[in-house]
């Protein structure tokens, strides 16, 4: 099943830029903070990342050597729901970054846990040798008072990265001197840079991807099994009819399924056809019209088209239209093209017809595929009730992502 996502990111992402890295961590560990200060050279606010940031980066190496990589921060981890997704990306990945938050004592053991978890699924199953992945442990946060020494955070992931090609290195992110030589990125890169030269020339064997499905099982989300999900829906999307003829379809109630796979590319076709066209990308008017503008024309062609999809086709009888749930997910679809990079969305706008390039949204933004999504924002009984049936209701677990600060993100290198 992972063959899929290998095969996209071939294409969207090809080789000449550089080996392919994720960046991994438990949340709030500094990852997003790296991504944007190895691409621009600065500390950029930062939001709780949902789905991936994708950057090309170049780094200069005091040796005067340069080290170029394709990085995917990837947001989730730690969150079981999504862990044997992230795998399917860690398993495409020349080599990992995990990053540690060495002020924060209490999640440490949890961080060397799910390091630990990544690195066994990646290097034995069964017993088996299977590939070996350079890591780079970054001891973030070095900075902060509290903070936990080389030595403790190395003692800490012993035993999780003994006998692998890992190495740990300190260090501080915030207020970087010119040309980060302040941080302790420069001596980590010069090591990721030969890790990853020695283990391309190592043997490495190919990951049977159906021993994914045996993988432990830590919630009723992951047991339904979004990683295989995500493989079909790929599957699904390279074959599915255009983006003209899905909406002439959607428009002619004949759409042949209504399910979350329709509703996900309902909203990002509609998105990326309306939305993005009538000035999302990057205009001169302050982000708060940009966004004005999206609202009264994405969501409300959204939010008519699916009131009388559901009013008029057989498909639909006995179902009601949820204000919150639609609002809930035009929101994260919405989100989720805004993560897009800009080099493909540049490629992308290119296209004949925008939209039609659904695998690659799913690529960067996989969790999606889960229907229950919505559970990490709202308790059921706040969702499910009346009042948020028939009007917008506003989570009550956690805030939506934030579209101002992801444009802002995504504008300050423009
Ligand atoms: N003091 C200090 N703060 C840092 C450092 N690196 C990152 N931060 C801060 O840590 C916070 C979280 O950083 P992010 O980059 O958003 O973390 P993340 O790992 O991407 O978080 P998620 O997207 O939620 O997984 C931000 O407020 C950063 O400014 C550092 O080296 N020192
Ligand atoms: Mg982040």
């Amino acid at each position: 099943m992972s063959s899929i996502v290998q095969r996209l990111i071939g294409r969207f992402f090809p080789k000449n830029q550089g080996p392919t890295v994720t960046i991994l961590g438990l949340d709030s560990s500094g990852k997003t903070t790296l991504l944007y200060l190895l691409k621009l050279g600065e500390i950029v606010t930062t939001i709780s990342t949902i789905g991936f940031n994708v950057e090309t980066v170049d780094v200069a190496l005091p040796s005067g050597q340069r080290f170029r990589m394709n990085a995917w921060d990837i947001g989730g981890c730690g969150r079981s729901s999504l862990f044997s997704m992230i795998l399917f990306y860690v398993e495409n990945a020349d080599g990992l970054i995990w990053l540690v938050d060495c002020n924060d004592r209490e999640r440490f053991e949890e961080s060397v846990e799910e390091l630990n978890r990544i690195l066994s699924r990646m290097n034995h199953s069964g017993g088996a040798k299977k590939k070996t992945v350079p890591t780079l442990i970054l001891a973030n946060k070095s900075d902060l008072p509290g903070a936990m020494t080389l030595d403790e955070v190395r003692l800490g992931f012993a035993k999780a990265i003994s006998g692998q090609l890992v190495s740990v290195f300190k260090t501080t992110l915030v207020n970087p001197s010119p040309e980060l030589k302040s941080t302790g990125l420069l001596e980590a890169f010069d090591w990721f840079k030969l890790a990853l030269e020695i283990s391309k020339s190592g043997p490495t064997s190919p990951i049977p991807s159906a021993k994914l499905a045996k993988f432990e099982v830590h919630d009723p989300r992951e047991a339904s099994s979004l990683a295989q999900k995500l493989g079909l829906w790929l599957e699904r999307a390279e074959t599915d009819v255009s983006s003209e003829e899905f909406l002439e379809k959607f428009r002619s109630f004949s759409l042949p399924s209504w399910d979350h796979y329709t509703h996900i590319r309902i909203a990002y076709v509609i998105l990326a056809k309306y939305g993005r066209k009538e000035g999302m990308c990057r205009s001169p008017r302050p982000i708060w019209r940009k966004l004005n503008d999206f609202l009264r024309i994405g969501k409300d062609m959204i939010f008519k088209g699916l009131e009388e999809y559901i009013k008029n086709s057989t498909q639909t009888r006995g179902r009601t239209f949820h204000v919150s749930m639609t609002y809930f997910w035009i929101q994260i679809v919405h989100f989720g093209i805004s993560n897009m990079p800009p080099s493909t969305k540049s490629s992308v706008d290119s296209l004949p017809n925008p939209g039609d390039d659904f695998a690659h949204f799913l690529l960067i933004n996989p969790h999606v595929v889960d229907g229950n999504f919505w559970a990490d924002y709202y308790t059921k009984e706040v969702l499910m009730s009346q009042k948020a049936k028939e009007e917008m209701v506003l989570p009550d677990k956690k805030l939506l992502p934030s579209l101002i600060i992801r444009d802002a993100i995504k504008n300050f290198g423009a």
